[in-house]
């Protein structure tokens, strides 16, 4: 044990009315929702690198925490490690997730930083046999080392492709020797800065070449886990080519790998592409994709990812709405990609900000499951579409009518369509009478 989170309690379920601000007033992990335990609807996961790897910096000033692992020796990513595994079990967290810069530090070369992370993924995988809390995913970190400053699959250097196709390797090792769930590739500097310096079709069939052999790669090793795509539209980069689940949909579509990988599909991204989270998940199940969540919300007025912990339950709700109409998550889960205020100094501060976030999750996946359990909404819906039912619409969606035979339809069944209401504020009502 170390001391950092001493005096401490674990956090248990002690329901609405408690007082204890160290307690979970809504996430009752055995609580069933929906024919399942809420832990299995949730899936949570503590991100390893805003939680233990950030020190509280801001474009203005540098460091504000004061971490006793903070520094560049492996005794010190141990000690990180015992904290980590101590505050995972303070939460109860079944999940975790990591980048490789996050756990080891870097070493002089390739060599060395491989081997860093190796002896750290033993440690963690000792650890894990006496714990409950799994691997949700694993990541690569190509974006934060300055060799990565111009790209890493997208860099005009095909030697820093080949480094960071190399690190990728190491990382999907890492994540299928610990069982990891997925293995998410957010393109952090996968984008550009000008034109004048870009050349975007080289760009994309450079990232489209790396993707497969990530591909390959997995089928290669039989990692079982999904292999995610994260979203988002800029930020490091003034444009990244992944801009939002459509667009990452036309790049899979275009190297045949729509079927080989899903996304993950993050609060504030969504917000920053200027889509609420809703549409992005409700788009993703739709196109088949969906994957995985990360649950950090952005601050509305300041247009950067600020990665703050979700504490908005009707937002929670219509979110958690896409995913049980999605099906649920099956290798996917919600990740805090959330980092505190680098006000919040203390070590408590960290356990209540991962209480307040999983307490507005399950808030919000309660509600969801209420409204979808009351049935009315989707009823409406259906009942908008219901015209599209008929065998003569379903004829037209077969490609069994052309414009001309719409034409004499409409001429010979003197068709004169009447616009009925979309009943928004209605339905607005009715959400709000769930959260
Ligand atoms: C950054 C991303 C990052 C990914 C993992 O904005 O959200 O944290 O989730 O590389
Ligand atoms: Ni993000
Ligand atoms: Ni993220």
């Amino acid at each position: 044990m170390t001391d950092f989170f001493a005096g401490l309690p674990k956090i248990a379920y002690e329901g609405p009315d408690s007082t204890n601000d160290f307690s979970f007033r809504h996430y009752n992990p055995d609580e069933t929702v929906m024919g399942k335990r809420m832990e299995d609807h949730l899936r949570f996961a503590i991100a390893y690198w805003h939680s233990f790897a950030w020190p509280g910096g801001d474009p203005f000033g540098g460091q504000t925490f004061q971490r006793p692992w903070f520094g560049d020796t492996m005794d010190l990513a141990r000690l990180k490690a015992d904290v980590a595994f101590e505050m995972f079990d303070i939460l109860g967290a079944p999940f975790f997730c990591f980048h490789d810069a996050d756990v080891r530090p870097e070493g002089a070369d390739f060599a060395e930083s491989t081997r860093n992370l190796e002896e750290i993924v033993d440690y963690f995988g000792q650890k894990m046999e006496t714990s409950k809390t799994k691997l949700l995913w694993g990541t690569a970190n190509l974006f934060s080392h300055r060799r990565f400053m111009s790209g890493a699959a997208t860099n005009p250097d095909p030697d820093v492709f080949a480094y960071a196709g190399a690190t990728i390797k190491t990382c999907m090792d890492a994540t299928h020797k610990l069982g990891g769930a997925n293995y998410v590739l957010w393109g952090g500097r996968e984008g550009y800065e000008t034109l004048l310096n870009t050349d975007l079709s080289r760009e994309s069939e450079q990232a489209g070449r790396m993707l497969s052999m990530v591909v390959d790669y997995k089928h290669k090793i039989g990692f079982k886990g999904a292999i995610l795509i994260e979203p988002k539209p800029q930020e490091p980069t003034k444009h990244q080519y992944d801009y939002d689940v459509a667009t990452v949909y036309g790049f899979l579509k275009r190297f045949g790998l729509e079927n080989e990988v899903k996304v993950n599909i993050e609060q504030g991204h969504a917000i920053l592409a200027g889509h609420s989270f809703e549409h992005e998940l409700a788009m993703a199940s739709s196109l088949g994709l969906f994957g995985s969540i990360d649950i950090n919300r952005n601050d509305y007025q300041s247009g950067w990812d600020t990665d703050q912990f979700p504490n908005n339950v009707p937002e929670m709700a219509l979110a958690f709405y896409e995913v049980l109409k999605a099906g649920g998550f099956t290798t996917g889960g919600t990740n805090f990609d959330a980092k505190l205020r680098r006000q919040s100094l203390d070590p408590e501060d960290l356990i209540l900000a991962h209480v307040g976030g999983m307490d507005a999750c399950a808030r919000g996946l309660k509600a969801a499951a209420a409204m979808l359990e009351d049935g009315t909404l989707e009823a409406l819906r259906a009942e908008r579409y219901a015209g599209w039912d008929s065998d003569e619409s379903q004829k037209i969606l077969r490609g069994e009518r052309s414009l001309g035979d719409l034409e004499s339809h409409v001429r010979s069944a003197g068709i004169n369509p009447e616009p009925r209401s979309g009943r928004q504020e209605r339905l607005e009502n009715l959400v709000n009478r769930f959260v």
